[in-house]
């Protein structure tokens, strides 16, 4: 058990190597020589550079002006730490599947990692004994359903699917009715990221969750936006556009191994207070973990 956790921390901070490395290099050079306000200043920087973004970087450097000495690069540190801690500790706010079927809609732009986060959900689930079912309502692309399918052989997971170009509202109810006749746990839905130019992607993702809950009362329990940490700034805009067109409940980061721009998570935090549920750091079933804010503050800096 200890090892799993210590291979979990030891994962993630792997994962974020790279952003960590792009907050922390140039403020460990600051400190030969500059002034006080020239470490900070250079902390501060170095943070938008990792899409902590303007206001949330310029917050914690104003907190950490009323209290760093200027002298000791260990306490700036801890400060940092605490100070993130702080904004990250608001989201934390893990996924609990309630009353069977417990039903989750994943959306967001394009190559997000949709399709993915989905996957390893379902392999996940599974592997807690629950039985799940995943639905293709991403039904523009072939390509969309068959990579679905084939993370329902991956993880051992039935998936509801109808043709390619056939209406997402359609497959979400077959969806919703099967997870109810079977008695399934968990219904993970996947929805597009890229329409033809015809049809609005917000009035297709309303549309699907409107029938959703007409077919069973208080579904879709979660509204899952699923943003790639590598897009920096641009994943915050994404939020606030999902959310304000079908209300977001809960947030997957992914892709944050690799980049160093795994800052924009501080970023969202301060601004949406949306809870963050999960960070993706790689593309196995493994590669998905539950977000904890004392583990990613800690591997962060
Ligand atoms: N490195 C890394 N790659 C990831 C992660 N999550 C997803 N990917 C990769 O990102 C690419 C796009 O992922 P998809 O799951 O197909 O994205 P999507 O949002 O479903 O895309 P559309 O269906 O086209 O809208 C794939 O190559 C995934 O393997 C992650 O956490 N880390
Ligand atoms: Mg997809």
């Amino acid at each position: 058990m200890f090892d799993k956790l210590k291979s979990g921390l030891a994962s993630l901070k792997a994962g974020l190597a790279r952003t960590h490395n792009a907050i922390m290099g140039g403020v460990d050079a600051a400190f030969t020589g500059a002034s006080r306000e020239g470490i900070l200043e250079k902390l501060e920087e170095s943070l938008i550079l990792a899409d902590v973004g303007v206001g949330a970087s310029g917050e914690i450097v104003d907190k950490l002006r009323g209290v760093f000495g200027g002298k000791d690069p260990e306490r700036l540190k801890q400060l940092l730490r605490d100070s993130v801690y702080e904004i990250l500790k608001d989201v934390e706010r893990p996924l609990e599947a309630g009353p069977s079927p417990f039903v989750i809609m994943a959306i967001g732009i394009n190559g997000v990692g949709k399709t993915t986060t989905i996957g390893k959900l379902a392999g996940r689930y599974s592997g807690e004994g629950k039985a799940v079912l995943m639905a293709a309502a991403d039904t523009f692309r072939a390509a969309a359903i068959e990579q679905l399918e084939l993370w329902g052989e991956r993880v051992g997971c039935p998936v509801i699917r109808q043709t390619q170009g056939g209406d997402p509202g359609a497959v979400a109810f077959d969806a919703v009715r099967a997870a109810v006749s079977r008695k399934t746990d968990v219904l993970i839905l996947d929805t597009a990221g890229r329409l033809h130019t015809k049809v609005n992607l917000m009035e297709e993702l309303k549309k699907v969750k409107k029938v959703v809950g007409r077919e069973l009362t208080g579904a879709p329990h979660e509204i899952l936006l699923v943003l790639d940490a590598s897009t920096g700034q641009n994943a915050l805009n994404q939020a606030r556009l999902f959310n304000e067109a079908v209300g977001v409940t809960g947030i997957a980061l992914t892709k944050l191994d690799g980049t160093a721009k795994g800052g924009i998570i501080i970023a969202v935090a301060n601004e949406l207070k949306i809870p963050i549920r999960f960070v993706g750091i790689g593309e196995g079933v493994g590669d998905l973990k539950d977000f904890n804010a004392r583990d990613f503050t800690d591997a962060l800096i």
